[in-house]
């Protein structure tokens, strides 16, 4: 198992629709491992495979408190079945947007259909704080981030903070 560097905004891989896996083998397996060290590290509570830069439809959630055992969640090709009408709003923060946070409204119940790590198709109702994770993770797997969910002027302002950071650590550029 190894933890992968994160990919952070605005890389253009966080902006690509990611692909289904075509079968649930040990080299899955082998990704979902070290999608969730890395994630235990950073800390995070989720993680999709493009965050570090594998194009595929798979996501990893820990909701587990600090003091608790954990309960590692691995999702491959999931797909929302259908979404309740009545909102929740959670502050949401992204391992690829590294601190910053701001509110979400999203539908606050999710119905999840998705492969396990074994191969074998699985269903959930997810409420709560497992709902919006799972929302958040699904759409990094369509090139989706939180901050598509704020308004214009604020996505704008992170957007540029993180090109200017992103620009400020490249190598200089000979003219
Ligand atoms: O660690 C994370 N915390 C979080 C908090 C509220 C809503 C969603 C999340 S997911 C995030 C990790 C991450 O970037 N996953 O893609
Ligand atoms: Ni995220």
């Amino acid at each position: 198992m190894s933890i992968r560097p994160l990919v952070i905004l605005p890389d253009p891989l966080l902006r690509q629709v990611s692909k289904p896996l075509e079968r649930v083998d040990d080299g899955v397996r082998r990704l979902a491992d070290d999608m969730l060290e890395t994630m235990y590290d950073a800390p995070g509570i989720g993680l999709a495979a493009i965050q570090i830069g594998e194009p595929v439809r798979l996501l990893v959630i820990d909701l587990a408190k600090d003091d608790a055992p954990k309960n590692p969640q691995v999702f491959i090709n999931p797909e929302i079945l259908d979404s309740s009408d009545d909102r929740s709003v959670y502050e949401e923060g992204c391992l690829s947007i590294p601190d910053y946070y701001a509110d979400v409204e999203r539908p606050a119940g999710v119905r999840v259909r998705y492969l396990d790590r074994l191969g074998q198709e699985q269903e959930i109702a997810a409420d709560g704080l497992l709902a919006t994770c799972l929302q958040h993770e699904i759409d990094h797997l369509n090139g989706v981030l939180f901050i598509d969910h704020i308004s214009r002027l604020k996505r704008d302002i992170v957007v540029r903070k993180f090109r200017k950071i992103a620009k400020d650590k490249a190598p200089a550029r000979v003219a």
